[in-house]
């Protein structure tokens, strides 16, 4: 099965977990559009919730798929939250921001009572890190110093006209940095002046639909 059915089923799987009345955190990526478009089939059918989204892509799905959207600003509490991923493991650590939102993202799932990421069976591995990079949002003020201590594997996310440009008006800065220990990598990242946000998601994740080999499955935290 493709990798586009996979995540399909995933978000679609995960979508049932939305129950009328909820304040729902709506992730970016292409796994979670798929939830987003299978969260608009129900409210057609008659589901009411109201949802944030974590970029301004999202935001843009989800109301032409007719959910009905708040400013995340004025909202001091989710439901639950429904997002995708680079990387998951089995302790439940998380490698988010390929899609280069994380910073939304993790304050978002902060704010929710519950995360449950979406994902295809690529994305399941044995420790996080396994190939993909922690992406890293800085101050674009403090670009240069900021690659200098990010160490030698850092690499400046490329956008179309220059630097990627995050919905923050950022910076990613794409980090190679060892995650043999990653609670200590990730305290390294949240100490440094000008760093804003990263993609290790430690706490964050309390559940995970895979879907693999034609099945998903459902783990709890
Ligand atoms: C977001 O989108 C992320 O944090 C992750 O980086 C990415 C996953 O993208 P996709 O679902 O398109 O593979 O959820």
């Amino acid at each position: 099965m493709d990798a586009d059915t996979e995540k399909a089923r995933a978000g679609a799987a995960a979508a049932q977990e939305v129950q009328d009345g909820m304040l729902v955190g709506l992730g970016t990526g292409s796994t979670a559009a798929h939830a987003i478009a299978a969260i608009g089939a129900r409210v057609a059918a008659g589901l009411r919730i109201r949802a944030v989204a974590t970029s301004r892509a999202s935001e843009a799905l989800a109301r032409r798929a007719g959910i009905a959207m708040l400013d995340f600003a004025d909202v001091p509490r989710l439901d639950l939250t429904i997002d995708g991923a680079d990387e998951i493991d089995p302790r439940f650590f998380a490698i988010k921001g390929g899609g280069g939102a994380m910073l939304r993202e993790k304050v978002v799932a902060a704010a929710s009572d519950r995360m449950v990421v979406i994902a295809d069976g690529g994305k399941r591995v044995a420790a996080i890190g396994a190939g993909a990079p922690v992406p890293v949002e800085i101050l674009p003020f403090a670009r240069a110093s900021l690659l200098a201590r990010l160490g030698e594997g850092a690499v400046l996310r490329p956008g179309r006209d220059g630097p990627y440009v995050t919905d923050n008006g950022n910076n990613i800065v794409d980090c190679r940095i060892g995650l043999q220990n990653p609670r200590e990598s990730a305290a390294w990242l949240d100490g440094i002046a000008g760093v804003l946000g990263h993609g290790l998601f430690l706490d964050e994740v309390d559940a995970a639909y895979f879907a693999q080999d034609g099945t998903v499955s459902r783990l709890e935290r």
